[in-house]
């Protein structure tokens, strides 16, 4: 069986852009596939963390894979800091990776400039992935655009080491876009990526936000003057952003949306999309609240930990034995 793993940082609330991204791959391939997946939460404090919330961040987001559907009887979840080997194991790669490659990633161009006084793990980011992605030799990566070139990245650090050391040490995974390569975008600025972490909390739905936030967001999404149910990202990002989420969430072709409101203004559009998003999300947010308290949560991750750390292990002896560090 072919193997996937993918991570979300519990770095805030859950966006839809988390979810049609990430989980909701996740949930369509874990019958078909050996599947990792994990709550990356040394990736969140590359950025500052409240130490009182990151707890209450890292539990809601696994009752919220769990509640998305993701079945914690095919899958392996757990959680990044539970498994010592992955920081470990991210070190020697580090000494394996120039610099200059890490320097010319895009998240961290941007995550930089907001803040002057960046942590050095900001730039080594990509590396700690590359790590978790390289230590279960999995074939596919499933992630929004944004993550692509860390996969890339991933890719090259693992080809590079199998030639030095002339043996087959890493898989090289593949990334695994959603449909279209569906890119969720910002409400009011739809030429921004939706996320966790925006300013503007009007632009961002959250998977657990109320209907009535759900409508008034989409209600107040932002067009233009053309007034046609057209995917154009150029003159039309707000519509086709509302486009996209339509077609994802009722697996219909972008075609196939643009037929159906072809005679529609846009705030019959608006409603309908505001339909299929707060009956996703509902559907979500029922199972969350049942799970969210439940003592299982615990229990799934230490399951998690003990299955990933003996792997982890593995090939933490590996990279130590070509590497030469022992007598
Ligand atoms: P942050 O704001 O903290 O950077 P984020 O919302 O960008 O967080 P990540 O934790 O970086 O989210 O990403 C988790 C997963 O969700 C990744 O696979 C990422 O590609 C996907 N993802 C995040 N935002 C979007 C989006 N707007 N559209 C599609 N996929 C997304
Ligand atoms: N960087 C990712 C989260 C992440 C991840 C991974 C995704 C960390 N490690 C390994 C896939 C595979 C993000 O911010 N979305």
């Amino acid at each position: 069986m072919k193997r996937i793993l993918t991570g979300i940082q519990p770095s805030g609330s859950i966006t839809l852009g988390n979810y049609i991204g990430a989980i909701k791959q996740m949930v369509n391939m874990q019958n078909d596939y050996e599947t990792y997946i994990f709550i990356a939460d040394m990736h969140a404090i590359t950025v500052p963390q409240d130490p009182k919330e990151l707890p209450n961040n890292i539990k809601n987001l696994l009752a919220i894979y769990l509640a998305s559907g993701i079945d914690y009887k095919k899958n392996t979840i757990f959680l990044q800091s539970d498994n010592i080997y992955h920081a470990n194991i991210s070190w020697m790669l580090e000494c394996l990776t120039p610099y200059g490659e890490l320097s010319r990633m895009t998240q961290f161009k941007d995550k930089s400039k907001k803040n002057a006084n960046f942590s050095a793990g900001l730039l080594t980011y990509p590396i700690l992935m590359a790590s978790d992605i390289l230590i279960y030799d999995v074939d596919y990566v499933p992630t929004g655009q944004d993550q692509k070139q860390h996969v890339e990245l991933t890719r090259d650090i693992a080809i590079r080491i199998n030639k030095k050391y002339n043996e087959d040490v890493f898989k090289v995974p593949e990334p695994l876009i959603t449909k279209g390569g569906a890119k969720i975008m910002d409400l009011q600025d739809p030429t921004k990526k939706m996320s966790k972490s925006s300013e503007n909390q009007k632009g961002v739905i959250y998977l657990l936000d109320t209907e009535d936030t759900i409508r008034k967001k989409i209600g107040s999404a932002v067009t233009d003057s053309v007034g046609k149910v057209k995917y154009d990202i150029e003159n039309q990002p707000g519509i086709s952003n509302l486009i996209t989420i339509y077609s994802v969430l009722t697996n219909k072709s972008i075609e196939e949306v643009e037929k159906e409101f072809e005679n529609s203004n846009y705030g019959i559009f608006k409603k309908s999309v505001a339909d299929v998003v707060v009956e996703e999300l509902s559907k979500i947010q029922e199972k969350y609240n049942e799970l969210v308290n439940s003592n299982k949560l615990e229990e799934i991750l230490k399951n998690g930990k003990e299955k990933t750390t003996e792997i982890a292990k593995n090939k933490y002896e590996k990279l130590k034995s070509i590497i030469g560090l022992h007598i």
